[in-house]
């Protein structure tokens, strides 16, 4: 029996106002759930879902870890389907070469039937939801609509969900509407019903942005971005809309609180694409003593000029969905400490006494393991016990390293902003940019070597512009315009902006740096910078360290090792100068002037490297 009008008009709660009201009912005319249930985020409300999920054989809840539970997803439902996400302007020039377009009217025309009826046999969840503090003013609110209790309990971990959220939404703030749905009814048209399965899903995906509108609605993938509809499709797709036509920055950057060893505050955000260990920085453990890192954020930054003319940055988010794959006490021990318990484990390996583990977690493998397809694995398998892209999902103050600001509505002052990705040659460990318009150059041709976080070949490189190519919801080279402006707004209060590259290789293929908590080394040259403390040496891709500057002590680096790192040939740089040029020929005369005048300065500095 599908829900009718009355029912949901009924059963909304006193706080629903009657726009949200009106608006579940049209989506559950169209989806035709069983129920419609409200979400109040309760601990108790928490713990019934996971129950049920548990009956529902979705949920393996893992003894050792109390709270905690491992889920398995569809083999063909493991990451992000970037080629199935599209930004639906009314206009294509909107959307831009670097996102998929389609007509909005036409979208909606394909997405309605598929709607129609996608939720039969099952729960319509309202989730009210709220990306930032409750109530800050750099926080945003929305409502997402979903028949999956993993994606409820998932976004009771990833946001801040519930009662709370709902009032301030009633009280008549901005909200933005999600509708997301696996796209698996129980129930066909003509009432026939089927089992379900542990991971329901469907072969067709569609996600989907109406920056117009600014509406998201997600069809037939229960997993991750794709399905958690606060993450990528609002905090970012969405918000950088917003943020372009309020003034403000919505951004793929972690947020850190760095205290030197005089007690010198100082905040840094930094883009990365995918599964480029962001979340092992944000919970970084600086191998240099007297410095401390706190946590801020992991992945996701919103950031506003300030009264004080700074640049005030939040965490929208509130949990970490973070790549279990190389999470270990050596890489990241404040992560695997923080996963204790009440962690959701998304396509990681069951233990024979009842545990989680993934590649890298130890160096020696357990003997026997339930691989993330279910099948028994031994270390002779000759596949990986757990998907490269397996997950874990945790609240954010279940890691130690959690700065207390993390909750301050008016965020951080920001003072760096690093642009990284993994390149085996030719971008140095650490340079600084001449200036605003240098550092949002070298953001606009961010490169690196694709990972598993979203479909394609694994090792090959990819342009990602400030780590946001699948993420801007808008032209990416409107984008780079925005980021042109607000620099001009924070005038001389601008952070610094710096690019760092952990992953460059010898000419034997072996890694130059450490990395991990020795990348405090590279920022704490970044911050000697800003405090005007050290010297620089003017080079083809930015200010480097002198030689002496960079604190290597205690690191045992072999002989060279400076030189390598901080390598700069001017052929293989005049080849990136012409990728460079062919990469802003795809965006025609959109792409900003100042971009084309940072490559010619850019090239005037190699030309003079080649004759030094
Ligand atoms: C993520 C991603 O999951 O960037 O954070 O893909
Ligand atoms: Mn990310």
């Amino acid at each position: 029996m599908t829900v009718d009008a009355t029912e949901i008009q009924q059963g909304a709660p006193a706080a629903a106002s009657a726009d949200l009201v009106e608006w579940v009912t049209t989506v559950a005319e169209l989806t035709k759930p069983d129920a419609v249930y409200w979400c109040d985020g309760s601990e108790e409300e928490r713990d019934r879902l996971r129950a049920e999920a548990v009956a529902s054989g979705q949920f393996i809840p893992l003894e050792k870890r109390p709270g905690s539970f491992l889920v398995r997803s569809d083999p063909a439902d493991v990451a992000r389907v970037e080629s199935r996400t599209f930004i639906c302007s009314e206009k294509e020039e909107d959307a831009g070469p670097t996102n998929n377009w389609a007509d909005p009217a036409e979208m909606k025309a394909t997405l309605m039937p598929l709607f129609d009826g996608s939720m039969r046999g099952r729960t319509l969840y309202v989730i009210p939801f709220s990306m930032g503090p409750l109530g800050g003013n750099i926080s945003r609110l929305g409502v997402e609509l979903t028949d999956s209790i993993y994606v409820v309990l998932n976004m009771r971990i990833m946001t801040r969900m519930g009662a709370e959220a709902l009032k301030l939404i009633g009280e008549g703030q901005y909200w933005v509407p999600a509708v997301h749905t696996v796209g698996y009814p129980l129930v066909d048209a003509d009432g026939n019903r089927r089992d379900d399965v542990t991971w329901p899903c469907n072969e067709e995906k569609y996600i989907t942005h109406f920056p117009e509108t600014r509406e998201i609605w997600s069809y037939g993938s229960g997993y991750g971005g794709n399905a958690l509809l606060g993450k990528k499709c609002y905090a970012l797709r969405i918000a950088s809309v917003l943020a372009r036509d309020e003034g403000w920055l919505a951004e793929h950057m972690l947020i850190l609180k760095i205290t030197g060893p005089d007690g010198r505050v100082y905040h840094l955000t930094a883009a990365f694409p995918s599964a480029c260990g962001k979340t092992n920085l944000a919970m970084l453990r600086p191998t240099i003593p007297g410095w401390k890192v706190e946590t801020v954020g992991d992945d996701i930054a919103w950031m506003r000029q300030g009264e004080d003319g700074r640049l005030y940055a939040i965490n929208p988010e509130a949990g970490f969905f973070g790549v279990a794959p190389g999470t270990s006490l050596d890489t990241n021990p404040t992560a695997l400490e923080a996963l204790d318990h009440d962690t959701i484990f998304t396509n990681v390996a069951l233990t024979d006494d009842g545990d989680v583990w993934w590649e890298g977690m130890t160096k020696e493998p357990p003997a026997h393991l339930i691989d993330w397809r279910g099948n028994d694995w031994t270390p002779e398998s000759g596949v990986p016990s757990s998907h490269p892209n397996s997950r874990f999902t945790v609240r954010a103050d279940q890691a130690a390293s959690i700065s207390p600001e993390w909750e301050d509505p008016t965020g951080v002052p920001i003072d760096v902003i690093l642009f990284g990705g993994r390149r085996a040659s030719n971008v140095p460990l650490i340079s600084e940019s001449y200036d605003w318009n240098h550092g949002v150059f070298v953001g606009a041709t961010v490169s690196s070597e694709q990972t598993a976080a979203a479909e394609g070949a694994v090792g090959s490189l990819r342009r990602d512009p400030f780590a946001m190519l699948p993420f801007c919801g808008y032209n990416m080279a409107d984008y780079w315009a925005h980021w042109f402006r607000v620099g001009e707004k924070l005038g001389d209060k601008a952070p610094h902006i710096f690019q760092v590259n952990w992953f460059r290789k010898d000419s034997e293929g072996n890694w130059l740096w450490p990395g991990f908590g020795d990348n405090a080394r590279a920022i704490e040259w970044a911050l000697r910078r800003i405090n005007g403390e050290v010297e620089a040496v003017d080079a083809i891709s930015g200010r480097i360290p002198v030689e002496g500057d960079l604190n290597t002590e205690g690191l045992d680096l072999p002989e060279g090792t400076y030189e390598k790192l901080f390598a700069l040939d001017p052929e293989a740089w005049s080849v990136e100068a012409d990728l460079t040029e062919e990469y802003f020929a795809k965006f025609g005369d959109k792409v900003p002037a100042e971009l084309h005048t940072q490559l010619e300065q850019l090239r005037a500095r190699i030309a003079a490297a080649r004759e030094a």
